[in-house]
């Protein structure tokens, strides 16, 4: 009996150790998982100038927005509801959207509020008016800073850097971007003391590089993450923001670091603004595509809506924030589901354990139609599953209509109308417990 208890003991522990040795979140990336929707702000000389990337040869005298109103695209933002805004504050061409004291390439030398202007501030400032979370877009390829190419260079930009962490509030996202042009001058970057720099001035804000080390990306910009999309990869041995590119999009799911998929994505063909691209931006119903494909995969939005040369969101591009977030309201209004203390409380941390193969039966409110389903996983405890399939019971039977592959923070499923009074959910194949914080069953809206 008491070697019992002791070996029991024992396994216990293992199991624990084991569990315990799955990458989970750290409590900022957890944070971020959970606001879905959030938007990219690509602004800068080449808005001006009908470029995508500038050269660095740009004068200042260029960025002239004439109506430049901040709040007017946070505003947009929030109605439409985007939970973060991140803002080139420096894009390749080098061009300063505050006034760094590091270079005189800046908006102290545009036209636009006589030189005293500052973009980054006026976003930061409606961010914390309308109650978004802010981040920043660095670029470490500078094509206007003479130092570029030289060690130099490291400690200029960790000079902005430390502008940017220090004078504008809380920041929530660093994005580090790799891109690089096929003649850029060589430069080894100083990852690791950038990174260095935003976790002492800014611990809670995550960090974005292609591959972290909080957020990679997915590794392309059609707004697609892989069906199968792990929050691990690995890095083990690489360089800073280095991985095998082939995960970046699926992940790996025996990845040994926590490092979730960002979607980035653009609402027009460019990121920056072109005004020959106001007939081609996407639709809401386009953009709700791309919630299924990045949010219900696993992922998150990183939507772009670029401003024009005035300085504001165009029309259209606002009247598809509209219609994307008012689709989405309506498909999501209604839980099917019977409700209950585990799955339906909105609280992905009061979950329901399944063993492989054990199928939980889920009731619903009458006999409802329903085309969309939502299940999450409690990710403050990593994430498991690996497979499972989801049945509904047409009065007889069992009728299997779904399978799927990993959920992680959310998967979301689409399918043909069924009409039933209850589901089986069941998990096929995890590598750890199947933790289930919430399920949904809806009907969609007919926006979609
Ligand atoms: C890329 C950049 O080259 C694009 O201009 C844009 O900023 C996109 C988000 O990242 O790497």
């Amino acid at each position: 009996m008491r070697f019992h208890c002791v070996a029991t003991g024992l396994t216990v522990l293992l199991i624990a150790t084991l569990a315990y040795s799955q990458p989970r979140p750290a409590p900022r990336q957890l944070a971020w998982q959970q606001l879905e929707t959030t938007a990219f702000l690509h602004f800068t000389v080449n808005t001006f100038t009908d470029k995508e990337w500038g050269d660095g040869t740009e004068s200042p005298a260029i960025f002239n927005p004439t109506k430049l109103d901040a709040r007017q695209w946070i505003k947009s933002l929030k109605e439409a509801g985007f939970k973060l805004a991140i803002i080139t504050a420096k894009h390749h061409d080098g061009f300063c959207l505050w006034p760094s004291k590091m270079t005189e390439h800046s908006v102290k030398n545009s036209p636009w509020k006589g030189g005293k202007g500052d973009v980054v501030r006026e976003v930061a400032d409606a961010c914390r008016e309308f109650g978004l979370k802010f981040g920043i877009y660095l670029s470490p390829w500078d094509r206007h800073e003479p130092k570029y190419g030289t060690a130099a260079y490291n400690d200029y930009y960790k000079a902005q850097l430390r502008e940017l962490l220090t004078n504008y509030g809380s920041i929530s996202e660093v994005w580090f971007d790799g891109a690089k042009g096929e003649n850029a001058k060589d430069m080894t970057y100083d990852f690791a003391g950038y990174w260095a720099l935003v976790r002492e001035l800014q611990p809670s804000a995550v960090l974005f590089s292609d591959a972290g080390p909080d957020v990679r990306w997915v590794g392309n910009e059609a707004g697609n993450a892989g069906e199968t999309c792990w929050s691990t990869i690995n890095t083990d041995g690489l360089a800073p923001g280095k991985a095998d590119s082939k995960y970046l999009n699926r992940g790996d799911s025996d990845g040994k670091q926590w490092v979730p998929a960002e979607t980035d994505v653009s609402i027009r063909p460019g990121w920056f603004y072109h005004p020959a691209e106001d007939t081609k931006v996407r639709s809401g119903k386009n953009l709700v595509d791309l919630y299924y494909k990045s949010v219900g995969r696993n992922s998150l939005l990183l939507l772009n809506v670029p401003p024009n040369r005035e300085g504001l969101f165009s029309e259209p591009d606002i009247a598809s924030l509209k219609e994307f977030r008012s689709i989405l309201n309506e498909t999501f209004k209604t839980n099917l589901l019977v409700k209950q203390p585990k799955l339906t409380d909105k609280k992905l941390d009061t979950f329901m354990s399944l063993a492989a193969n054990q199928p939980l039966v889920i009731e619903l409110t009458g006999e409802p139609s329903f085309d969309r389903i939502s299940i999450q996983e409690n990710i403050a405890d990593g994430q498991h599953v690996a497979s499972g399939r989801v049945e509904y019971w047409n009065g007889t039977d069992w009728q299997p209509f779904q399978t799927f592959t990993t959920v992680g923070y959310k998967r979301l499923l689409r399918f043909p109308a069924v009409k039933s009074s209850r589901i089986r959910l069941t998990i096929t194949n995890a590598n750890g417990p199947a933790l289930i914080g919430e399920v949904g069953v809806y009907k969609a809206s007919a926006g979609e």
